[in-house]
């Protein structure tokens, strides 16, 4: 069967596009990849405001880059400041709705003082440029505003995903070592309340360095409030004034850290610094987005993942858009919510997962019929691979079959997006993410790191530093090294398979590490056994993913218990909650198989591949020879799928 044809993009589009054609795009890629330094060193100075100007663009000291070195900035005075003397002082900056339907619109010039008068809250507590926050809050107009309040002061912060468990939020807390974490009472989710304040009780009992704890009003439930260390958001704010100048910064400085699962059971602390962040957060605002003045923008991810960093927050405000947040779940309270939004607002440019996409193609395009979408021009897909199913029904029932779709490959590490179409220019092939921007010197290699020729698999790297790249690990820069950058001598070892088409196109397979990727989070196999493991009952334990139709894999465990206890439903039912408990009711496991024994090497590692063939196909035809016991498998293959 001959491949379809690529979409071009609609004539319109392109004549308005920032980037318009593909020669466009070549040349923009041919310059940058000449002399990537003269390249975003010009940018830099044009897109943003410095108070010093930087001696040196880049320092490269493989793997340590560091870019406008000497240079000095800050991120929330070029969120905010520099756009209060221009047009966009009264626009609106947030476009903010709450679950229960309560909506607040926030102006720049609201913003930045809300932001201000926060600042002031955390400098008198005695917070300063190098201190450390935890935020562990939902989606409310606060989070955006604590994270720039953090960013204007020079307070390296971390925002830890509300779905996250004491457990998980304690690990971070110690890891970071901050001393302030800034939470709120409760968030909205599905029409309950999610308890934030008690969890955060529970993680600051084992943290002896958090100071403060700062709470944020939402949901109103009785909460816990601990004299000297717990303070009411609102109170704080009362003793203090909303004039506050941002701190100048070396470009260097970090920004935030944001912690992502490993091979290891022990998360990575992604840091980010601010000067090259700012600018590829915002380059890529203008050539993936699209952004015109008078565009609404809505990516509708959570704030506690690197796409809400991204492209909720700091991208969005950097460019002076209007940015949508929505703090609930995406049915609720009926499966059009998404849908009421959009026409309410008229968006023009949406952000979602294909996890997303696949839900709303499961509950059907009644929904979104039933509203006028009229209003976008531009979608979006990140997490994962968008199959080319999922594509085709966004691209008709929510783009009218007139928006282009630009499917952005990105990962926490590299900060921004790093491979996508530009809409204007690059015909979409439904599943690829086609070419790199402008500046990113993508490959896909062998092993010794030989680019394979077109048509060919192999690894993707990234074979030169970009500006919005991770500096390191928090704490641990041989873990940097070894993880990132001594797989393949010489470059940016992604973690992802892919391959390259006989155009150019890349295809992105999925990870090549024991990593899953299930509704766009990403957790590892090793975290998930740790805590499997740490309950008393469990002997050893084996986590894969498993395909799934709707969120991209489902977490299947293979569970071994202690002598005498019993493999039952009511044991399956109570490690699903437990690793809901030590990680995130997110990571629990759909399917938990009990089992004697599990599949090993004679050197005692774990045969993972093997397990993911008994539960994708219920046999196993690789190869097996390292194998310790034989008979292991044809238990485990003979077992009953109990789906
Ligand atoms: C932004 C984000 C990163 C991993 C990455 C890939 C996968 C993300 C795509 C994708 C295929 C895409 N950050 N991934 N986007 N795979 N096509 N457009 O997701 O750090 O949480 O995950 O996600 O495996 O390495 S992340």
């Amino acid at each position: 069967m001959p491949a379809p044809k690529p979409h071009k993009p609609p004539k319109g589009f392109a004549k308005n596009a920032t980037v318009g054609s593909m020669a466009a795009y070549e040349k923009l890629y041919e310059q940058a990849d000449r002399n990537p330094e003269a390249f975003w060193g010009k940018l830099a100075k044009q897109e943003l405001h410095w108070f010093k100007p930087w001696k040196k663009t880049l320092d490269w000291k493989a793997p340590f880059a560091k870019w406008f070195v000497g240079g000095t900035t800050n991120m929330s005075y070029n969120c905010l400041d520099r756009h209060l003397t221009t047009a966009r002082k009264n626009k609106a900056a947030i476009i903010w709705e709450g679950e229960p339907g309560d909506t607040e619109t926030i102006t720049y010039q609201e913003l930045h003082r809300r932001v201000c008068r926060f600042a002031n809250v955390l400098k008198k507590l005695g917070l300063r440029k190098g201190s450390r926050s935890i935020i562990y809050m939902p989606m409310i107009p606060e989070l955006p505003v604590a994270m720039l309040a953090c960013a204007r002061l020079g307070i390296t912060h971390s925002v830890v995903f509300g779905g996250f468990s004491a457990e998980a939020l304690k690990t971070r807390i110690i890891d970071l070592d901050a001393t302030v974490v800034i939470t709120a009472d409760g968030g909205w989710r599905r029409g309950k309340i999610v308890p934030l304040k008690a969890t955060t009780d529970e993680a600051m009992a084992e943290c002896p360095g958090v100071k403060h704890c700062i709470v944020a009003r939402r949901t109103n439930n009785d909460i816990k409030m601990k004299k000297g260390r717990d303070h009411d958001w609102s109170a704080l704010e009362a003793e203090v004034s909303d004039v506050c100048p941002a701190v100048e910064l070396d470009s260097e400085h970090p920004l935030y850290v944001l912690y992502t699962s490993g091979t290891t059971g022990k998360p990575k602390g992604i840091v980010h610094t601010t000067g090259g962040y700012q600018l590829q957060a915002n380059m890529s605002m203008k050539w993936v987005f699209d952004i015109k003045e008078e565009d609404t923008f809505w990516c509708a991810a959570d704030i506690g993942w690197v796409t809400g960093h991204s492209y909720i927050v700091y991208g969005p405000l950097l460019v002076g858009t209007t940015t949508v947040m929505y703090e609930g779940a995406p049915a609720h309270p009926e499966p059009d919510r998404f849908w009421r939004i959009i026409d309410k607002y008229k968006v023009n440019i949406l952000y979602t997962s294909p996890t997303a996409i696949r839900a709303f193609i499961r509950m059907g395009e009644q929904w979104p019929k039933k509203h006028d979408l009229s209003s976008l021009r531009l979608l979006g897909s990140v997490g994962e691979p968008i199959n080319p199913a999922a594509w085709d029904w966004y691209h008709e029932f929510i783009g009218g079959g007139r928006c282009p779709i630009v499917d952005t490959w990105w990962q926490t590490e590299t900060g921004s997006i790093m491979i996508s179409p530009l809409p204007g220019a690059t015909p979409l092939k439904p599943g690829s993410a086609t070419f790199p921007l402008p500046g990113v010197a993508v490959d896909v290699v062998d092993m010794a790191g030989n680019s394979v020729p077109k048509g060919g698999e192999g690894y993707l790297v990234i074979r030169k530093p970009w500006p919005s790249m991770f500096r390191t690990l928090w704490g641990d820069k041989a873990r940097f090294k070894k993880t990132y950058w001594s797989q393949i001598p010489g470059v940016y070892f992604v973690g992802d398979a892919a391959r390259r088409d006989k155009d150019g196109y890349i295809w992105v397979l999925g990870r090549v590490d024991d990593v899953m990727n299930v509704s766009g989070h990403r957790l590892s196999t090793a975290e998930l056994e740790s805590a499997l493991v740490k309950h008393k009952a469990v002997a050893e334990a084996a986590v894969i993913g498993k395909p799934h139709e709707l969120t991209g894999q489902a977490v299947v465990a293979f569970v071994t218990l202690k002598q005498g206890q019993k493999t039952d439903d009511a044991m399956a039912n109570a490690l699903r909650d437990w690793v809901g408990v030590e990680i995130g009711k997110f990571a629990r496991p759909e399917q938990i198989r009990f089992t004697d024994a599990l599949p090993k090497t004679r050197s005692g590692k774990i045969m993972r591949r093997l397990l993911r063939e008994i539960v994708t196909s219920d046999k196993v035809s690789g190869d097996i020879t390292t194998l310790e016991d034989l008979s292991v498998i044809n238990r485990l293959a003979g077992q009953q799928d109990e789906e």
